[in-house]
Parts: structure tokens; C-alpha cells; sequence
């Protein structure tokens, strides 16, 4: 395979040279913090007076995590460090519940987040010579506007198709020769439904490679896209608080996603302890971004669950890479005391082929006692089979379940398309538990 890099001399940098770049950044990311209200107090409290203080990578232990909460407590500008007249842009949480996290850019900080945009798309083979369809919502969400300007930098020709809307999206796609999507990978397993639907032949089209973000998918979904679509799928991961997406990615080797450790220090802590992991295993991910002016982050507890590699990477990008998101430490469900990722159950149902494009996990009381209902579509050939082969795929996917999470859920089938889709993140799970008080 011939590998391309947006920066060769970052992206293959020696691991030495780059944790000493990584030093040099934190610090003046310590700085920048220091005209923040919110840290300027945390780290005098802590004994840090300034970045005279942080001598190597490792003192960066010393500072306490900034969570959410911290993030909503300093709203709207605790966490600003530069003057408001400097500040170009803004992305924030959709806010509909609670306060809102908001995050500042300067006209620096854009530049280079799309840098970090182009370097992701780069480094899965894309070039100037490609149409990209940007399938994702626009406006304070990231990753519209991320994925436009890091395809822009690249040179492609870009454009900005937003979510939703299938019919006008294929119609994009035979008009302008579109080679590269990016959607949320349920959107994109939604796409092939809705491409039958609309009698779409897939020969009718040119596309070749598929960005998938924003939320947990298991290996199986990305396989079962890439068979639908006979697109190269990538994996694509970030956050708001980090910029958005730009802050790991899959390349040509498709095993892991690069995080970019010239512009985010990562750490993966026990998200019971607090304690860093051993070397490969699961964790919470930590964050510290080293490329951002207008609002400075460190040690941000992502909730996310992942792993380090151990092996380098066969593209010869000396930046580590991380395992497939497999869930957030907040979104377990404990169920009659087990506890259960709704990544374990995706994982069961996308693995079998007779199961549809999209699943629902449905919790509620029965009783004293949790009910787990699974309800997944099934194809459509399997839909029409008599009830017998209905009947024993339901046990199937049952018994399943059972092995892998060690409970029994009550499986009902549905047909390919009935259940509902959303334009943005896939809902995955309704839990109608009463909430404690
Ligand atoms: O989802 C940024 C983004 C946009 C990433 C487009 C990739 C593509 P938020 O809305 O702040 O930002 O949500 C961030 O989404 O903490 C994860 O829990 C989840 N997430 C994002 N990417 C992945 C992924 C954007 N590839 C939260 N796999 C994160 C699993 C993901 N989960």
C-alpha cells in the first residue's frame, strides 16, 4: 500500500523529538490557561504559578481533571482566554437541556483545526481530485463545518449536503460524481435502505470511501456499511470540547485511529480510580489540547471508552493509536445488577445477517424487577419467511445476548425501516426507569 501524510515530518516525527514537542506546547498551553478565570484559581490552588512549573510531561499529573460540570459552572466565558474582539467563532453543545458547554476559536485556533482536518482526510488517500459530500449536520454542531474546511484545505471539491434528506442526496451524488461521504455511520446504514427504496442503483454512482463519526459503532457495522455501500469505510473520532472531530482517525490500514499527539495529550485512566491504566488497556480517555488560544482544556475526562495500541502502525505514523470507541463510562446500563454497554448488544445483532440496519434498546420496570426489550429490524427477505424462521431467529439472537451479557432480553422483530432514524446521532436506547431522587 502507498501511504500519503499531510506533514511527513510531524506525522513520522521519532517519539522522542515528539513528547519534547508535546513539552513545549503543554507549557504554552499552561500559559494560556493562566488567563482563563476558571484555571488561573485552579492551578494557584494547586501551587503551579506558572509553566516554570511543569518540567516534564508527567507534572501535567499534577493538575486535577476539568469535567463537564467545570466547563457548564464556567459558563459562557470562564474558560476564555483571549480578549472577546479576537474571538472569530464559537461551537457549543445544542443546549436544549441544561447549560450548555461552549467552546471559543480565535482565527489562529480554525486555521489549525483545519489543519488537523486535512492531515485525517489526507492520511485515509484522499486527494484534491475527489468530490466530497459532507452528509452531516452544519451550525453549532462540529462536525459539519470541521469536516468542510479540513476537505477545503485538502482542495477537494466540497459539498456542504448537511444531514438528512436521502432522495436529494443521491441526486447530489449522480450530479457532481461524488467519490467520499461523511455521515454518522447509522445515517450511512440508513443510506442502502433508503438507495433500494428509492430504486438507486449503486452502479450509478462513484463513491468510494466513507467517513463514519460522532458515535459508537462496532467492527461488524463498519463491515456491513463497507459491504452495502462498497465504500472503504474510516473511522472518525472527536469531540466538541477538543474542537470536534480532527483529534483521531483511522488510516489506510483501517486498524485504529491516530490521535494526533502534537495537538492533544492523551491519557486512559481506571474511571473508578482515577489511576492510569496499564499499557493496552481499557480506560476513560483523558484530553489536554495543545492547539487551541481561545480556550484552553487540560486533563478533560472524556467518559470515553478505549485502549492504547502496543504494536506501531504499518503507515509509519509514529503518533499511537486508539482501539474503536466502545461506549462512555456514563452510558452503562445496570440491569437487575449486570451491567452492560449498549455496544456489547450492537455487536450481537449486527453479526448476524438476517438482523436490519438499525436496533433499539428499550429498559423498563417490571415490577421490582428491569426489563430489557431489544427491538432490531430484520431484512426484508427474512421479514416475508413464515413465522417458524421468525420464530428462531428470535431464540437465536436471544440466546446470544444471554452468552454475551448474561441476560435475556425480550427480542422483538420488526420490519427493515420501521424503526425510527435520527438525523443527527443515532438514539440507541430509551431507558423509562423512574430517576432516583
Ligand atoms: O461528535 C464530534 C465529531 C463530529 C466527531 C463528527 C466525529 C465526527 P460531540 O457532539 O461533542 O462531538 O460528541 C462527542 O461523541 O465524546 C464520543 O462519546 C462520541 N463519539 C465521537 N466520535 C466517535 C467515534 C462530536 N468515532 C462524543 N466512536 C464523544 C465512538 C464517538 N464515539
Amino acid at each position: 500500500m502507498k501511504f500519503q501524510y499531510w506533514n511527513p515530518q510531524i506525522e513520522k516525527m521519532p517519539r522522542a523529538d515528539l513528547e519534547l514537542l508535546q513539552l513545549q506546547k503543554l507549557k504554552a498551553e499552561i500559559d494560556i490557561a493562566f488567563r482563563t478565570p476558571f484555571y488561573k484559581e485552579r492551578l494557584t490552588k494547586i501551587g503551579i504559578k506558572s509553566s516554570d512549573d511543569i518540567k516534564t510531561l508527567d507534572d501535567l499529573k499534577k493538575i486535577p481533571f476539568t469535567t463537564k460540570d467545570d466547563l457548564r459552572d464556567g459558563f459562557p466565558y470562564g474558560f476564555l482566554a483571549i480578549p472577546k474582539e479576537d474571538v472569530i467563532r464559537l461551537h457549543s453543545s445544542s443546549g436544549t437541556t441544561g447549560i450548555p458547554t461552549v467552546i471559543y476559536f480565535s482565527k489562529d485556533d480554525i486555521k489549525r483545526w483545519a489543519d488537523f482536518m486535512a492531515r485525517c482526510i489526507y492520511s485515509t488517500g484522499c486527494t484534491k481530485n475527489d468530490v466530497f459530500q459532507n452528509m452531516i449536520t452544519y451550525g453549532l454542531f462540529t462536525g459539519g463545518l470541521g469536516f468542510h474546511q479540513g476537505g477545503e484545505e485538502v482542495g477537494m471539491l466540497v459539498i456542504p449536503a448537511g444531514a438528512g434528506n436521502t432522495a436529494r442526496q443521491f441526486k447530489m451524488m449522480q450530479d457532481y460524481g461524488t467519490t467520499v461521504l461523511h455521515a454518522t455511520p447509522s445515517f450511512l446504514l440508513h443510506l442502502e435502505t433508503k438507495m433500494k427504496e428509492a430504486g438507486v442503483e449503486r452502479d450509478s454512482l462513484v463513491i468510494k470511501k466513507a467517513f463514519g463519526g460522532a458515535e459508537p459503532y462496532s467492527e461488524d457495522t463498519r463491515k456491513r456499511i463497507e459491504a452495502l455501500l462498497k465504500v472503504d469505510v474510516y473511522n472518525s473520532y472527536g469531540l466538541s470540547e477538543m474542537n470536534g472531530p480532527g483529534v483521531a482517525f483511522e488510516c489506510q490500514c483501517k486498524d485504529g485511529l491516530h490521535i494526533w499527539e502534537d495537538g492533544y495529550i492523551a491519557e486512559i485512566v481506571n474511571p473508578d480510580t482515577l489511576q492510569p491504566v496499564k499499557e493496552g488497556e481499557t480506560g476513560e480517555l483523558v484530553l489536554t489540547i495543545l492547539c487551541r488560544e481561545a480556550t484552553p482544556i487540560l486533563r478533560y475526562r472524556t467518559r470515553d471508552l478505549t485502549s492504547f495500541y502496543t504494536e506501531p502502525c504499518a503507515c509509519g505514523r509514529t503518533h499511537r493509536k486508539l482501539r474503536r470507541i466502545t461506549g462512555r463510562s456514563d452510558d452503562m446500563l445496570i440491569i437487575n445488577g449486570v451491567n452492560v454497554f449498549p455496544s456489547q448488544i450492537e455487536e450481537v445483532i449486527m453479526s448476524m445477517k438476517e438482523v436490519g440496519n438499525n436496533y433499539l434498546i428499550i429498559v423498563e420496570k417490571d415490577g421490582a424487577l428491569d426489563k430489557l426489550t431489544v427491538k432490531t429490524e430484520v431484512n426484508a427477505e427474512t421479514f416475508m419467511d413464515d413465522s417458524r424462521h421468525l420464530n428462531a431467529l428470535k431464540e437465536k439472537i436471544k440466546e446470544t445476548l444471554q452468552t454475551s451479557i448474561s441476560i435475556s432480553p425480550k427480542v422483538e422483530l420488526q420490519e427493515s425501516g420501521s424503526l425510527p432514524i435520527s438525523e443527527g446521532k443515532a438514539v440507541r436506547v430509551i431507558d423509562n426507569r423512574p430517576k432516583d431522587v
